[in-house]
């Protein structure tokens, strides 16, 4: 209502000011009096100049003003390769665009002043001047030739793609409303298809399962990348259109539904070397909190951000994502922290096309948790502290046949014992105490005999093992709950020497 009425009396003042005008010029026919027309005339073309230099002054103290809030300038400089290039572009477009401002906007008011009417002046008429024709067409033409090729280049530069052979990371960014979701490849580089028609609850990004590429694929809250490494991020959405913004390193591309985009660059600033870059600049010198004059200045607590640039909805603001810049030795130890999404939600599970099936990651797996055993064991000095549990040997129900799948924990101990060539192990078996004990102790010599034969035909010179039985004599655990009882059916060996 205030602006409304702010509005209408800003054009009633307007309109008097026109009716005087007009009432004033017609006094004047009707005095006859030339000399005002010619007194108002010489008013306006001053007024006219006193404009210009007002209206220029304001155009150079605003630019200054607001200088360090500008792209490319100041603390705002590019923190990616491809980046400074566009900032370059910006400021020659902005120089030749900033000259030509003052010059037409110079020669606008000062010609107005210039060639006011007096008396007994006449216009000057000419049809045409070849030279000046010339010069206005020849120097638009270069200029604006100047900054098409500049941009070209640019343009290639900055959309080029990987080619092979590239050192790059691929990681995805797929915009919903109103969120990105975030996936790197995982340890082998690449990430695992997808198909829209596979997402369900567990599975919000369509990933194919049956895809091996995907088991090690990981979704984080938050992009994280190194300094000085190629990125390529593809960039897709699931339901309107968003755009993936990174301003800081001058990236923007449409997320679009069903035609996946990409984008490619490197980032040359960590956060942390950016916040020093802020540092000292009297806006971001200020309280990070204004409530509070004892919080941080603004610099410290800075964080690059993704945000989507395409107003995709009401909940759009809420697509910020905060991006850490990171040393390569930083991005390491953050990588070991990602856990794989399909190894912690949906391995075995019905969703798993592999369920019950085992795959190249966990006998990886548990290679390394048998080495690490082996390793931390044959550090004791005491043999009753070197023993380890195999805890993928089985046997069928009740018996000494080994289950087919205990042959890759076997080959792992094989392998050790090739190359400890001297190392001797004690096999042993144990039982819970469900049945009869004397039972249980056959069952158990059994067993161990079993994995001894397994061994010794694997090449191994029997005189390295022995195999004992212990029956229910030596459980690791309680054997009054179910739990307790499957841990103490187990096989282990001890190193008696090394
Ligand atoms: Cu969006």
């Amino acid at each position: 209502m205030k602006t409304l009425l702010l509005i209408l009396s800003i054009v009633l003042i307007a309109v008097i000011l026109v009716q005087i005008g007009r009432l004033t010029d017609l006094t004047a026919k009707v005095r006859g009096e030339e000399g005002l027309t010619v007194r108002k005339n010489n008013a306006t073309a001053n007024a006219l100049l006193a404009f210009m230099v007002a209206f220029l002054v304001f155009c150079v103290a605003i630019s200054w003003y607001y200088k360090d809030v500008m792209l490319a300038y100041g603390p705002n400089e590019a923190a990616s390769i491809h980046g400074k290039e566009i900032d370059s572009l910006f400021n020659w477009t902005l120089g030749f665009t900033g000259v030509v401002f003052f010059i037409t906007q110079i020669a606008l008011f000062y010609f107005a002043w210039k060639y006011r009417m007096r008396e007994g002046r006449v216009a000057k008429f000419f049809s045409h001047d070849n030279k000046l024709e010339v010069i206005w067409t020849l120097i638009p033409t270069v200029v604006m030739a100047f900054l098409v090729v500049q941009g070209l280049i640019t343009w290639n530069n900055t959309m080029t793609d990987v080619k092979p052979g590239d050192d790059f990371i691929e990681i995805e960014a797929t915009g919903e409303q109103w969120l990105w979701h975030l996936r790197y490849p995982g340890p082998d580089g690449m990430l695992g298809a997808r198909d829209y028609r596979l997402t369900e609850g567990t599975n919000l990004l369509g990933q194919d399962w049956s895809d091996a590429k995907n088991h090690d694929d990981f979704l984080p809250s938050e992009i994280v990348l190194p300094v000085n490494q190629k990125v390529r991020v593809r960039i897709t959405a699931k339901d309107v259109l968003h755009n993936f913004y990174l301003p800081h390193q001058r990236v923007k591309m449409d997320a679009v539904p069903g035609t996946p985009t990409y984008f490619v660059f490197t980032p040359t600033l960590t956060t942390a070397e950016y916040r020093e870059n802020l540092k000292g600049h009297p806006d971001w010198e200020v309280p990070s909190d204004p409530e509070d004059p004892s919080s941080p200045p603004r610099w410290k607590v800075f964080d690059f951000e993704l945000a989507c640039a395409e107003l995709c909805g009401n909940g759009h603001f809420s697509m910020r994502k905060i991006v850490r810049i990171v040393t390569p030795e930083e991005y390491q130890d953050w990588l070991a922290t990602q856990n794989s999404y399909y190894m912690a939600n949906v391995r075995n599970t019905d969703a798993d096309p592999y369920k019950g099936q085992l795959l190249d990651v966990d006998l990886k797996n548990r290679k390394a948790q048998l080495m690490d055993a082996f390793d931390e064991a044959i550090e004791k000095e005491d043999p009753e502290d070197r023993i380890i549990r195999l805890d993928y040997v089985q046997f069928e129900t009740g018996s000494a046949q080994l289950k087919p799948e205990s042959k890759y924990e076997l080959t792992n101990l094989v392998n050790l014992l090739n190359d400890y060539s001297s190392m001797t192990l004690e096999l042993g078996g144990h039982t819970d105490n469900v049945g009869d004990a004397e039972s249980n102790q056959l069952l158990s010599q059994a067993r161990a005999e079993a994995v001894k034969d397994y061994v010794v035909n694997k090449g191994i010179d029997p005189d390295r093992l022995t195999a004992v039985g212990y029956g229910q004599n030596k459980p690791a655990e309680d054997n009054d709950t179910a739990e307790g009882r499957a841990a103490n059916r187990r096989t282990e060996f001890k190193i008696t020497t090394i």
